[in-house]
């Protein structure tokens, strides 16, 4: 029997990596759409593609752009794949206030594009659609949210996203098409872009301990988000496209934490005690030891409309696919110090403190 074929845009990124490893482990030939960019971006995949029994027998790559509709619908044709994961987004939520329409045109119509390209094609694929939490908005008295929560989102990203979960549905029940939505909540790993606030803070204690940063500024620090790791969601990811009936389904842990309880969590990992003093723009964290400034409140990193609390129900993916997170909030925090602090420390969290004590 031949192999299944999945087409991934967004292959790039933290998710595609993860998905990637996932799929080729099942045995799936993999195809992923790249852009052409000044510099290298394709680190999160290279040691797959670089696999000599991987790259180019189980692995291809195609150039390629969501904002382009010549490429999509070229390579769906040529490619015919079984299963398109549709991860590729401008996905930076406080980036999309600064480029809307950009963020519009890659997110909302370029699933359009897809969706379309797949109509006109006439093949028979089934859709994965990379859908948010941010969908919700965090609106006082939803939480926790569910698929049955109204939606209210509260950013250019999160408006794109809207329409492209709408759009999914659309072409699902007009034209018969396998098209899902997974609406993820916050997911992150060692692999996280950079300037996510997880991943800010896990590189910020690693920079801080090799002496390479001397704080860590933040914005909101009791903004609550849903965190799992990113390995458990894209089992889900899959999951949901295996059903019989195209669905659409929330993927959560269930529980929610403060940014500062982030923070915390992943300097306790270091030995390090945060002692806070003040409020708002003035609010300060100490090392509770020594009484060095750790971390401070900058207003830049404020957004010009905020989404406080989300707190995901994953209740009917785990009844009807049986799909739950593995890894823990704590487990979270400690694989990613550790990746960071091996990164920029050379040194493990147990290897750090053996040799601190
Ligand atoms: P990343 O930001 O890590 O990856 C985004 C990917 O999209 C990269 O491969 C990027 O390519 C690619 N991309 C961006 N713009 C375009 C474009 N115009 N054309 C083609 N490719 C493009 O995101 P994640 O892996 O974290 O998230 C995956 C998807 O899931 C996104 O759609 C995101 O919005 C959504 N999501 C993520 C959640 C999370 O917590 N991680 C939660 C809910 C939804 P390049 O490497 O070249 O920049
Ligand atoms: P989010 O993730 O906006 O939830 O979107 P992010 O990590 O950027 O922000 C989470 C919360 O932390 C607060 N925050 C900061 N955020 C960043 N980035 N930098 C800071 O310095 C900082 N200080 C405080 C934010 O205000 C926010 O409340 C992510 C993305 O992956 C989306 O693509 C995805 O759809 C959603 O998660 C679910």
């Amino acid at each position: 029997m031949k192999n299944k074929t999945a087409l991934i845009t967004g292959i790039t990124g933290q998710d595609g990596s993860y998905l990637t490893e996932f799929l080729l482990k099942k045995g799936y030939e993999v195809h992923g759409i790249i852009r052409r960019a000044s510099t290298f971006n394709t680190m999160r995949i290279d040691h797959l593609f670089n696999d000599p029994e991987i790259g180019n027998k189980s692995l291809f790559l195609h150039h390629g752009d969501l904002t382009d509709s010549s490429n999509i619908n070229r390579l769906i044709e040529k490619i015919e794949p079984d299963e398109i994961y549709n991860l590729a987004a401008q996905s930076h939520v406080q980036v999309s206030f600064e480029v809307p329409e950009y963020t519009a045109e890659t997110d909302a119509i370029g699933t359009l594009r897809i969706l379309d390209a797949i109509r006109k094609s006439g093949i028979n694929t089934k859709y994965y659609q990379a859908s948010t939490s941010e969908l919700f908005g965090g609106l006082p008295g939803t939480a926790p949210q569910s698929e049955k929560t109204p939606f209210y989102p509260k950013s250019p990203y999160g408006a794109a996203k809207l329409y492209a979960y709408w759009i999914t549905v659309n072409y699902r029940e007009s034209y018969d098409l396998f098209a899902c939505n997974g609406i993820l909540f916050n997911h992150e790993s060692p692999r996280r872009g950079e300037t996510f606030v997880t991943r800010k803070i896990t590189r910020a204690v690693a920079s801080i301990i090799a002496g390479k940063q001397e704080k860590l500024s933040l914005g909101n620090l009791d903004a609550k988000r849903d965190w799992g790791f990113a390995g458990d969601y894209v089992e889900g990811m899959w999951m949901i496209l295996q059903q019989e009936k195209p669905k659409d389904f929330v993927l959560a842990t269930g529980e929610t934490h403060t940014v500062r309880e982030f923070v915390e969590l992943s300097f306790k990992e270091v030995g390090i005690k945060i002692q806070w003093d003040g409020s708002g723009v003035d609010e300060k964290g100490y090392d509770a030891e020594t009484g060095k400034l750790l971390v401070d409140v900058n207003p830049r990193y404020f957004r010009p409309a905020e989404v406080e609390l989300l707190w995901g129900d994953p209740s009917k993916v785990e009844h009807e696919i049986g799909w739950e997170r593995k890894v823990s909030f704590p487990e979270l925090v400690h694989m990613m110090v550790d990746g960071d602090l091996k990164l920029i420390y050379g040194k493990t969290i147990e290897e750090y403190l053996t040799a601190t004590i």
